[in-house]
């Protein structure tokens, strides 16, 4: 199990490359000091690497946001509109995270974006290193707004940097209002929540106002739109978000 984030990666496995040298607990007689230390340099190399990769985009004018959710909450759909309302007008691109398959990037490349697929093989999550190779292999041109699509968990992506302006965390109502209080750590660092599948809402047990105050109780200084990837309502608050959030970052 990665000693990291304990998302179940065995140490070198494909994509999950946390410099793990060194070998698990109980089996030897190395205080569990270490193991602190360990994921505490882990995090530190990573936050240093997405500090870099921060600069370089700042330097370049692109503009990065973190889309992180649970599985399905409908981050694919969510970019694919996003690229058909607004990639006529505004360079996107996209960085596609998932354990296995190039599924996500096809539909992507599909809505005519450009788009690198990352795949994490046992791993949780993306780290600053993949987002560096995605990067490299990308180029995204001064002016791209450029998305990273987290692989699908509510628990690992909080903790790594990716270099991003952003991280916009998803919920979409049939998963239910509590989820802010459930898996607070990826909400507390959450710059934007959005409630996807409002359409949904007179057929699920989702009350917005709780989960609004959820969200509020852990990060108050998180904004909230709600809206429907799929019927199109509240997608102007979003776009109106990013707007800002590209306005800031130039
Ligand atoms: N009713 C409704 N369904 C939606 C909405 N957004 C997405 N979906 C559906 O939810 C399912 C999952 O959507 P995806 O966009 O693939 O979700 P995802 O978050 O990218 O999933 P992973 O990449 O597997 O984590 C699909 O069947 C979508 O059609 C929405 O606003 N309303
Ligand atoms: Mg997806």
């Amino acid at each position: 199990m990665c000693a990291t984030c304990g998302c179940g990666a065995e140490s070198g496995a494909p994509g999950h490359d946390h410099d793990h040298h060194h070998d698990h607990d109980h089996h030897h007689d190395r205080p569990p000091i270490e193991t602190v230390l360990l994921e505490q340099q882990v995090l530190a190399k990573n936050d240093l690497l997405a500090a870099g990769i921060r600069a370089r985009l700042d330097d370049g004018g692109v503009t990065a946001l973190n889309l992180m959710s649970s599985p399905g909450a409908g981050k694919t759909t969510l970019l694919e509109r996003t690229i058909a309302d607004l990639g006529s007008t505004i360079p996107v691109a996209v960085i596609e995270g998932d354990q296995e398959t190039r599924l996500d990037a096809e539909r992507i490349g599909a809505a005519g974006c450009p788009v690198v697929q990352v795949n994490t093989g046992a791993g949780c999550h993306l780290d600053a290193q993949m987002m560096r190779d995605a990067l490299a292999v990308l180029e995204p041109g001064a002016g791209t707004l450029l998305f990273v699509e987290n692989v699908g968990n509510l628990v690992c992506p909080a903790l790594f940097d990716l270099g991003e302006h952003a991280k916009v965390v998803i919920v979409s109502t049939p998963e239910g209002a509590d989820k802010p209080l459930k898996y607070p750590h990826i909400f507390a660092v959450a710059d934007l929540v959005i409630v996807n599948k409002v359409d949904l809402l007179p057929y699920v047990d989702f009350d917005l106002e709780s989960c609004s105050h959820h969200a509020k109780s852990v990060n108050p200084d998180s904004e909230l739109i709600a809206l429907s990837a799929t019927t199109g309502e509240g997608l102007d608050e979003w776009y109106r978000w990013i707007a800002r959030r590209r306005s800031v970052s130039r």
